[in-house]
């Protein structure tokens, strides 16, 4: 028997990326520990990264390609997999190269060969109908990014080490452990801030776990923060406060936005948003009496109907209050190349094409997932007749997924790319098998590496820690191969697939008792070197990250900005003619206030991850019990007569689900939660999460192109209007996905 061995690696979950130390047996990881030396991650890890090994060794784990026949699937080869798949692929796309789209989904982001194999396929196929995660959780900030400082990555971030006062606005970073920000540790890292004398208020609707941390939380309703944000920079302007000829010499545009901002005065607003103009006007004191100060956003914002423009709005108030690009405010990350400079020179991210339905412009290369179900049913030229799905389950994440699954029912080819048959790919006709994060070699991913987004920035590298147990690709291979058995070259180029198919090759003679891949670590060693970080090899001898430099303030501002006179747009034309249409917003919100309509926000958990962690029987134990929620203040279930336990019917535009309830007291009354990634019922797949409870809550958003926020393409899954009544029957697998 061989002994065990213990290996340094880090996860590929979320963005903290905690180094981990894990014990391999016998090809198999049985236990992972934090790194309690990692330079950048503190010895910290959670739950879900500790268990993510027993994921990962499921029986229900995809060990080779998987052919839908009738209901059922059966195992093929991966020569019959590729073969039919690239025939079908052929004949579509002779008739039309927009006929086959793309679903990326979170899991293809922690891995840095898996995104750029899969759109380079994409390119290879001349389609540009490519559809990310990104439009249920971040497009706003691109968006908003791209038309302040000219590149959609450029995405301040707070200095954590310096910051004396920071305000969190719609993400909960305890439990999320952060987002556009690496930061290990969160808890530690805040009372960091608090035990120098800093100030942290959380504006949420929710009494979050980060409120509790900061000691400091103002109520918020939900999808308001745009005209809180208003009112805020209104406040700043009254007072003079902006340091006009400082803010003037790097950016444009600030007199049109003192102009948007007089429009709305506290005074206004606080009935809207919740927040008192007194309270208003202390947090606007405290922010700018503090040396250095922050707004620090999430998902909470961009998943409103507003995102775009309540982030554009955060992003002015720290440079109008002279915070971007301070010490101790927002600091713009540098990665390990020039990235920036890289995508202007070669005319990257100008978000020209558009698309089939409502004309929406594709953003990072991505169209808005809510015209997906449009893009597919829709007849006429270009109508999507085939999809590849790969690190996503859009039937559980996404608007609408009750048509969005008859649209990828209706399709000629579905093929997913996941490590589990999930309930995506239950409706698929093709099932490829991934290989797991500790199955494969990998460079952290893009947003620490490219772009510096890091509290404390390091590198580092990580060798695979096991072998592949079955038939399991990566997904550099599996795009690579596909690619070849579709009669394209991957980037649209022939040159590059010829040598990637020399490479495989290759590989085989110097490996010829590993898989048929190609050479993962060579082309991680490639992206290294060309940017000027050394070899694969060296880097590996760092396994505690190998630091590197935080970025300095005052490096940003009249230097690295790319738009075309080199500012940061203060008032981009499209945002200031968006801002016109707040006013119907603003009588719309104030009417469904005065009639009592509840909204639905999201509640993430410390144990689960989106949809892919509930077939971990310790992770959906606990308090969990099997079932996500609906949670409601105790006040708004006495009105509705519903006390802990109770069914209730959970009633949207578009649908309807039944949940047991459980009684929060942290949330503002008028607000109910709802956690998502649950209802897993038809997925043939998962053994334990198809036996759950729970409901699918993404069945109450809206999708098609009149319930998009148009800036950035975000589907609305936050701040639903919902009525929520108690429910004639109890909960039952009937019910579980609609009633
Ligand atoms: N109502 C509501 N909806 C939401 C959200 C919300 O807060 N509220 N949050 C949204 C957010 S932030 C996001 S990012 C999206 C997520 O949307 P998706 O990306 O569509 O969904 P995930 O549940 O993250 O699915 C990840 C999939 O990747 C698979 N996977 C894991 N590791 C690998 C791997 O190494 N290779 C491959 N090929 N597959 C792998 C998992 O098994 C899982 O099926 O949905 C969101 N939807
Ligand atoms: N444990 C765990 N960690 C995760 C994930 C997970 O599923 N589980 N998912 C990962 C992913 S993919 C992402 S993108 C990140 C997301 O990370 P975050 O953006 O931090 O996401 P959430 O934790 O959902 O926090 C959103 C907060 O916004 C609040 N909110 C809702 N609506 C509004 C509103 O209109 N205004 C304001 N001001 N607040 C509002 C909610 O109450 C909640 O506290 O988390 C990542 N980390
Ligand atoms: S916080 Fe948890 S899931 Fe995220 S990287 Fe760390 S261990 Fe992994
Ligand atoms: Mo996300």
């Amino acid at each position: 028997m061989a002994s065990a061995t213990t290996n340094k690696t880090f996860c590929r979950i979320c963005e903290a990326s905690c180094g981990l130390v894990a014990t391999v047996e016998n090809n198999r990881v049985t236990s992972l520990a934090p790194n309690k030396e990692h330079h950048g991650t503190l010895g910290f890890s959670c739950m879900k990264g500790l268990h993510q090994h027993s994921m990962y060794d499921s029986p229900d784990r995809l060990q080779t390609p998987l052919k839908r026949v009738g209901d059922s699937f059966e195992a093929i080869s991966w020569q019959q997999a590729l073969r039919e798949i690239g025939d079908k692929v052929k004949a579509l796309r002779d008739v039309s190269p927009q006929s086959i789209g793309m679903y990326v989904g979170t899991a293809a982001g922690f891995s840095i060969l898996h995104p750029i194999f899969a759109e380079g396929f994409m390119q290879g196929l001349g389609s540009h109908n490519i559809y990310s995660s990104s439009t249920q959780d971040c497009a706003n900030r691109f968006a908003a990014a791209k038309e302040m400082y000219g590149f959609p990555f450029f995405q301040p971030f707070v200095d954590l080490d310096h910051v004396e006062c920071m305000l969190i606005v719609g993400t909960n970073p305890v439990v999320s452990k952060w987002t556009f920000l690496q930061v290990a540790h969160p808890v530690k890292r805040m009372k960091q801030v608090l035990a120098r004398g800093g100030r942290i208020i959380v504006v949420d609707p929710r009494y979050t776990e980060t409120a509790k941390v900061a000691g400091e939380h103002q109520y918020i309703k939900p999808n308001t923060d745009v005209f809180f944000f208003l009112s805020f920079l209104a406040e700043i302007f009254a007072r003079n406060a902006c340091d006009t000829a400082t803010v003037q010499q790097h950016s444009t545009g600030l007199e049109e936005l003192r102009e948007v901002a007089a429009a709305w005065p506290a005074e206004r607003t606080a009935p809207v948003t919740g927040i008192s103009p007194e309270n208003l006007r202390e947090l606007v004191s405290t922010f700018l009496e503090a040396n250095g100060a922050a707004i620090v956003t999430g998902t909470g914002l961009g998943m409103g109907q507003d995102g775009t423009l309540a982030q554009w709005l955060a992003e002015c108030i720290n440079a109008v209050s002279g915070n971007l690009d301070r010490r101790g405010g927002t600091l713009v990350g540098e990665g390990i190349f020039d990235f920036a400079g890289f995508a202007k020179k070669n005319g990257m991210f100008m978000r020209k094409a558009r698309s089939r339905i409502g004309n929406f412009r594709e953003l990072n290369g991505a169209f808005p997932g809510g015209i997906l179900a449009d893009e597919i049913l829709t007849p006429g030229k270009d109508q999507i007749k085939a999809m590849f799905v790969t690190g996503g389950n859009p039937l559980l994440t996404m608007a609408n997924s009750t048509r969005l699954r008859e649209a990828l029912q209706s399709l000629e080819l579905l093929v997913v790319t996941d490590i589990y048959l999930n309930e995506t790919a239950s409706v698929a006709d093709y099932v490829l098998p991934a290989t797991s994060p500790l199955e494969r070699p990998d460079l952290p991913f893009i947003f620490p590496l490219f772009l510096g987004m890091q509290s404390i920035p390091y590198i580092a590298a990580t060798e695979a820690l096991v072998e592949p147990t079955g038939e399991q690709r990566d997904e550099a291979t599996i795009y690579t191969d596909l690619a070849t058995a579709c009669g394209i070259g991957l980037f649209g180029s022939t040159l590059t697939q010829r040598l990637l198919r020399f490479l495989k090759g290759a590989n085989k003679v110097f490996h010829p008792r590993s898989r048929p891949g190609l050479p993962q670590k060579l082309l991680l060693d490639l992206i290294l070197r060309s940017s000027g970080n050394g070899s694969w090899r060296s880097l590996l001898q760092f396994p505690e990250g190998k630091p590197r430099e935080q970025v300095a303030p005052g490096s940003f501002l009249g230097k690295r900005p790319i738009t075309d006179d080199g500012k940061v747009a203060l008032a981009p034309a499209e945002f200031v003619a968006a801002t016109g249409a707040l006013e119907s917003r603003f009588a719309e919100y104030a009417q469904a206030q005065e009639s009592g309509v509840m909204r639905l926000i999201s509640k993430r958990a410390h144990s689960t991850h989106n949809s892919w962690t509930q077939n971990i029987d310790a992770l959906t134990n606990g308090d969990h019990n099997r079932t996500n929620y609906l949670y409601l203040h105790p006040a708004d279930g006495q009105r509705l007569g519903l006390a802990e336990g109770d069914a209730a019917d959970i009633r949207s535009a578009t649908a309807a689900i039944r949940l047991p309830v459980k009684l929060l007291e942290e949330l503002m009354p008028g607000t109910v939660a709802v956690p998502h990634g649950w209802g897993h019922q038809h997925a043939s797949g998962l053994g334990v999460a198809s036996q759950l409870a729970g409901a699918n809550v993404n069945i109450l958003a809206s999708d098609g192109p009149g319930n998009i926020e148009p800036l950035s393409g975000m589907a609305h899954l936050s701040g639903i209007p919902v009525e929520v009544t108690a429910a004639a029957g109890p909960v039952n697998r009937a019910s579980w996905s609609g009633c």
